[in-house]
């Protein structure tokens, strides 16, 4: 279950089967996005980092893991290739026993990293094989290198938001000094296809597709998360396309595609 690795001129991405989850990417030897350092990556349990993929369910669930089983089940290659000019990787999973001892639904879901010289799009694609119509919640959670004591991020400025936190409905600060987003938060924002993270002389554009809202995470110093190394939460940001506000209802034989694109620019 080694990870598998793609590159398109010097853009470099890692992903593990296990989850079909990205951990690395890398754009002239600059890491993109976060991976704690006590992530276990045994292949038993979530790994903490990179882009983990919540389905069929995204956060709690009355029963069965949070965030749903696909980051811990195991994805299969389904295409791979390699021009000048692009790269993609394309994985899959199916329900199996297990899945349907979990949720009793037939399904197929595929995720597509397409990789450029300074891009990388992620598309989740679930298409309901059953005979029954099923509804789902999903998310892209995308752990991003960020500098939590200089994060800003304008886009969320005077934005309605469910406030996770405290189970209350607020709005982001939208005064000249705001710290956006005040830090812990685990924000859901109602749409909220685009936004940009500066990281030094860099910008990553973010933008997100066929989701219903656009998740904020950072758990703050007191977070207690055994998997999180030390000082860890300085270092990342959350900013997830996410299906989260109402699970989706797919008819027998349709699909839903979820996904983000990440592009630097200068
Ligand atoms: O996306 C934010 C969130 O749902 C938070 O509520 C927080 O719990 C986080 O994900 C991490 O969840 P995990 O199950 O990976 O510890």
């Amino acid at each position: 279950m080694s990870p598998l690795s793609l590159r398109c001129a010097d853009s470099l991405l890692t992903v593990s089967p296990f989850g079909g989850q990205a951990l690395s990417w890398q754009v002239n030897g600059e890491e993109q996005l976060w991976l704690s350092r006590d992530a276990d990556l045994s292949g038993h349990h979530p790994i903490r980092g990179g882009v983990p993929l919540c389905f069929p369910w995204f956060g709690k669930a009355a029963s069965g893991p949070s965030h749903g089983f696909a980051r811990t089940s195991l994805w299969q290659v389904i295409e791979q290739l390699s021009t000048p000019t692009e790269a993609r990787l394309v994985l899959a999973l199916r329900d199996s026993e297990s899945t349907l001892a979990l949720w009793p639904h037939h399904f197929e879901a595929t995720i597509s990293y397409t990789l450029t010289p300074d891009t990388l799009a992620i598309t989740l694609r679930v298409t309901n094989t059953d005979d029954q119509p099923w509804a789902f919640t999903a998310a892209l959670h995308s752990y991003l290198q960020a500098e939590v004591a200089t994060l800003h991020l304008p886009a969320l400025s005077g934005l309605p938001y469910h406030d996770k936190l405290e189970n209350a409905d607020r709005l982001f600060d939208d005064g000249p000094d705001a710290k956006l987003p005040p830090i812990p938060v685990d924000a859901i924002v109602p749409g909220l296809a685009q936004l940009a993270l500066r990281q030094g002389d860099t910008s990553l554009q973010i933008h997100n597709r066929g989701h219903d809202a656009t998740v904020v995470w950072n758990p703050g110093p007191a977070h207690g998360i055994g998997d999180v190394h030390f000082g860890g939460e300085q270092e990342f940001i959350c900013l997830e396309s996410a299906l989260a506000l109402e699970p989706l209802r797919l008819e027998p034989g349709s699909s839903h595609t979820l996904a983000q694109s990440l592009s630097i620019s200068g």
